[in-house]
């Protein structure tokens, strides 16, 4: 009879148990947005274009998951990267100076590790000019440290990147531009 009772009050206390550890996750989720610190880039067109759209920045482990939804490119790819400054304000966005490069290193193709911190994929918009985008990139962080990425920017190219050419894909003009800004209330590390 004891052993019964103290059976029924230990599967009691695991039921409120995973009760509170799913409160707790949903509460988690609603402020935090499903993951670790995230950041956010609402684009602006640069150069006469008509691009718009959404990029955002979210930890993963050591790495950070981009996202992007873009409308308004033209049809095929375009050169994608992280620029230095977080300044979008020229007409042509060259106030967000050259990609964004702490180790000093030479453009390469965002699967290598001789590359930009900045490089990534290219987008490729589809035939209505709409391009959507989710890949893991490293060597970016959203931490204040030398990999930090908050208060730089995203820029959006004309061209494709070559993955090559120096010192920046020769992906032509920058037709869209977002300062990278921490989403409030995402989580710690910054
Ligand atoms: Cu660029």
């Amino acid at each position: 009879m004891k052993m019964h009772r103290n059976e029924v009050s230990r599967r009691a206390a695991v039921r409120i148990a995973g009760l509170v550890s799913a409160t707790a996750l949903l509460a988690a989720c609603a402020s935090m947005g499903g993951g670790g610190p995230k950041a956010e880039a609402r684009l602006e067109a640069r150069s006469g274009s008509a691009v718009t759209g959404t990029v955002s920045f979210q930890g993963v482990g050591q790495k950070l998951r981009v996202e992007a939804r873009i409308a308004g490119l033209t049809p095929g790819e375009h050169g994608f990267h992280v620029h230095e400054a977080g300044d979008c304000s020229a007409p042509d966005a060259s106030s967000a100076k050259g990609h964004f490069n702490p180790a000093g290193r030479a453009h390469g193709h965002h699967g290598g590790s001789d590359r930009h911190a900045g490089d990534m994929p290219n987008l490729v918009a589809d035939a209505s000019g709409r391009a959507n985008i989710s890949a893991e990139v490293d060597m970016l962080s959203l931490t204040e440290g030398p990999a930090g990425i908050l208060n730089r920017s995203v820029v959006i190219h004309a061209d494709p990147d070559d993955y090559k050419s120096q010192p920046a894909g020769n992906s032509g003009k920058r037709v869209a531009c977002g300062t990278i800004r921490a989403v409030a209330g995402a989580g710690a590390g910054y």
